[in-house]
């Protein structure tokens, strides 16, 4: 009884302190712009890199490119899969390796990693794809 009849006060009074606050100065009360700024940097840290974007064949062991380019850093290669067999895209030289998962027809397989300036190699790394043809050359630089 003492517990539930203190609070309404002391909600009463903070209400009446924002209030008071927001009357005299609506413009400054907006802590919006700090909350924005650390988004917006984590968000640039985040999807910062390079987006290249590949397709595997319809029908064939194959990539619609057979060579990709991107700057060092943070490189995302995103695959789409038209075809009815699975594939997916992996990342390998100058001590990286990295694949993305294997995906069926329609869905997209990402591979990410951290590159420098060098040549690394692009493929599916499904049995048998990259030796078939799946495969391509990434230059760095
Ligand atoms: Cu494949």
């Amino acid at each position: 009884m003492h517990i539930s009849a203190t609070r309404p006060l002391v909600l009463g009074l903070i209400v009446t302190a924002l209030a008071g606050c927001g009357g005299g100065g609506s413009k400054a009360t907006t802590p919006t712009p700090s909350a924005s700024a650390t988004a917006t940097t984590s968000g640039a840290a985040a999807g910062g890199g390079e987006k290249l974007a590949l397709q595997a064949d319809k029908s064939r062991l194959k990539f619609n490119k057979s060579a990709l380019s991107a700057k060092p850093g943070k490189v995302t290669i995103a695959m789409t899969n038209p075809s009815a067999l699975q594939h997916n895209v992996a990342i390998e030289g100058n001590g990286v390796t990295a694949q993305g998962k294997i995906v069926g027809q329609g869905a997209t397989s990402t591979v990410t990693a951290n590159v420098k300036a060098g040549t690394y190699t692009f493929f599916c790394s499904v049995d048998g794809h990259r030796q078939a043809g799946m495969e391509g050359t990434l230059t760095v630089k």
